[in-house]
């Protein structure tokens, strides 16, 4: 299982729930049923946690052979696995248990109601009663991973020479090159895998919705948000809230980096959108290395790979965290392949729970630079999750994130942490003009980059809108890049360099379309969940300026987090988040962390219009 697992109903849930407790209240003798049932849903979990667990490991292995070594013999055992998981799963014998148990929920456990939402969301995923197309699916869901994974980037050099350019290679030429031709050619390069992942997506999308209207969700996209207990209009007023939130500092921060990159790369800047090849990350998800004075890079220059890692763990060690694993060395995947070996894996940052145990992996590129010194603190921070709920008080179906979410924002805290400056300079990880830098100017390069302001437009508005629009077939076929352009446009502000025709297919260039199909609101909800997470932990545990603190040595740091993640599934998140911090979901942290951008923003922005036209 890898950290994009799925979820339950928390509604129903939360339904039940509420009927349970009102049970209590009544005569034993009217409750003297509830034993029985409870035996019989004991029995029945345990019957299927046997049978399921060995068949969801080893699918589990046979998708990170697949993953990490791309070859047809891999994708057949992967596709074999994946059916004979499949096959337990969604036994249509599993379904018409489970909805009978759930629908006597009043007299079970709130254990085992959540327990049986997530049989029940598992089945869904994998209808029995829809054999051929649970089937169909797995076949395309793995030779869309393979196609994608086995891709070779191709960059026609001017002198005609040819480069096949590592994904790695594309992000340091956009993060670098001031040659705006040369980043021309990597950016139509990074997109040229689109095209032979077209008619892979569309099938996708008929197969994953005809499965996940098997079980009565309208379409794929809702089966997805399910695992928060809310509907799909739930999730994308949530997220629409988040970028109304940050949309004043993003617009702030879009008239800085247009008239910052024109200068740059010596040219006028553009009235309104910002060429997506000017900017230093192939989606325009995250804007590193654009403030003067602010090098994060240079500091791991003469740094080995394997210290990137390494580091990581030390910080979450000072934490009070254990070492990882000794399995975990030897087992994970976490260096770029060796370009001679001829060896395919994909390029994009994982960690999996292998066995729902103690054998957690992660499959990285790790470069020594700060992208992936953050992206290495972010995985750690998946793995550290599957150990501590992997305890005898967590039963195996309920080792997962107190939602999605939490699995992504706890990684990403972490390296919120790790980028402070207090913790850097003491790791001699800080340049000495980033250090001598004004904290203002700190602070735009932290909202520049990673999961912060210029993330979640991208997050929350183009990658939630478009998926969900794709599920929901409000998007024709022959207007993928239309709708992707129109969303980009719209939410970041960013136009294409040049026409972007349908036989391309920029959608499918994001990992997450293909391979993680309808969470990127994850990451969104993971960002504010992050700063209102550190907001409590620097002012209430540390007592230090969220913006200036250091988490390095800090045991009580630790063991509020290790309160939070050792639960795992097995209580509601919204519960979780209000006795950990006080407070449901608030974006106020996150607003309240870069408010003293605004002001300086505005006055460097002044005189500059704003925005871009609809
Ligand atoms: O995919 C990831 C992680 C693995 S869960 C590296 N992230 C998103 C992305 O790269 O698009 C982290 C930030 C957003
Ligand atoms: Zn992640």
């Amino acid at each position: 299982m890898r950290d994009d697992t799925q979820g339950m109903d928390r509604r129903d849930f939360l339904k039940t729930a509420a009927v349970a407790a009102g049970s209590a209240a009544l005569p034993r003798s009217v409750a003297a049923g509830e034993p029985a049932i409870r035996a019989e849903v004991d029995a029945f979990l345990k019957d299927y946690v046997a049978k399921w667990l060995p068949l969801e490991t080893a699918a589990s292995e046979a998708s990170w052979a697949a993953s990490t070594d791309v070859s047809e013999a891999h994708v057949a055992a992967q596709v074999a696995a994946s059916q004979a998981v499949n096959a337990v799963a969604g036994a249509p014998e599993v379904i018409e248990k489970v909805t009978r148990f759930l629908a006597a929920g009043a007299d079970l456990t709130d254990l085992q109601v959540r327990q049986l939402e997530k049989v029940r969301l598992r089945a869904a995923e994998a209808p029995g009663t829809l054999p051929d197309v649970v089937k169909a699916r797995v076949e395309a869901e793995a030779r869309q991973a393979a196609a994608q994974d086995g891709f070779v980037f191709t960059v026609k050099k001017p002198d005609g020479a040819v480069e096949h350019p590592s994904a790695n290679r594309i992000d340091q030429v956009l993060l670098n090159s001031n040659d705006l031709d040369e980043r021309l050619a990597y950016w139509k390069a990074s997109k040229e895998i689109g095209a032979p992942l077209r008619d892979g997506i569309l099938k996708l999308r008929d197969l994953r919705n005809q499965v996940a209207r098997g079980l009565g969700f309208s379409d794929f996209f809702a089966l997805q948000v399910a695992d928060y207990g809310m509907t799909v209009d739930e999730m994308l007023a949530l997220c629409d809230r988040i970028l109304a939130d940050v949309k004043p500092l993003y617009i702030q921060l879009h008239t800085w980096a247009k008239h910052r990159l024109a200068k740059r790369y010596g040219v006028d800047p553009p009235d309104g959108k910002i060429p997506a090849h000017w900017l230093s990350n192939r989606w325009g998800q995250s804007w590193p290395g654009f403030v003067e004075g602010i090098d994060m890079d240079a500091p791991f220059q003469g740094k080995s790979k394997e210290f990137i890692v390494e580091q990581a763990e030390r910080f979450y060690v000072s934490l009070g965290f254990p070492k990882l694993p000794p399995s975990f060395w030897t087992k994970s995947d976490l260096y770029p392949a060796d370009p001679a070996s001829g060896r395919k894996k994909n390029s994009h940052a994982s960690a999996w729970h292998v066995d729902l145990d103690q054998d957690v992996r992660s499959l990285m590129s790790v470069e020594p630079d700060n992208q992936w010194f953050d992206t290495a603190h972010h995985e750690l921070g998946h793995i550290y999750y599957y150990l501590a709920y992997s305890t005898p008080q967590v039963p195996h179906l309920l080792r997962e994130g107190a939602n999605r979410a939490f699995h992504e924002g706890v990684g990403d805290l972490i390296g919120l942490a790790a980028g402070q400056r207090p913790y850097l300079k003491q790791a001699g990880l800080l340049s000495p003009q980033a250090e001598a830098a004004p904290a203002v100017k700190f602070l735009l390069a932290s909202a520049l980059e990673g999961a912060a302001i210029v993330f979640l437009p991208w997050a929350a508005g183009v990658m939630t809108r478009f998926e969900r629009d794709f599920y929901a077939g409000d998007v024709a076929d022959d207007a993928l890049n239309a709708s992707w352009w129109a969303r980009v446009g719209e939410y970041q502000g960013i136009a294409p360099p040049e026409d972007r025709p349908e036989t391309l297919c920029d959608p499918a260039t994001k990992t997450h379309v293909n391979d993680d199909p309808a969470q990127y609101y994850d990451y969104a909800v993971g960002t504010v969940l992050k700063f209102q997470l550190h907001d409590h932990v620097a002012r209430e545990i540390l007592k230090q300026d969220p913006r200036d603190c250091n988490y390095h040595g800090n045991e009580k740091v630790g063991a509020f987090l290790r309160d939070i993640l050792k639960l795992g599934a097995t209580r509601d998140w919204n519960e979780v988040l209000r006795e950990a911090t006080g407070e449901g979901l608030t974006a106020r942290p996150l607003v309240a962390y870069f408010e003293p951008l605004m002001a300086w923003l505005e006055a460097e922005n002044q005189g500059k219009p704003a925005g871009w036209p609809e």
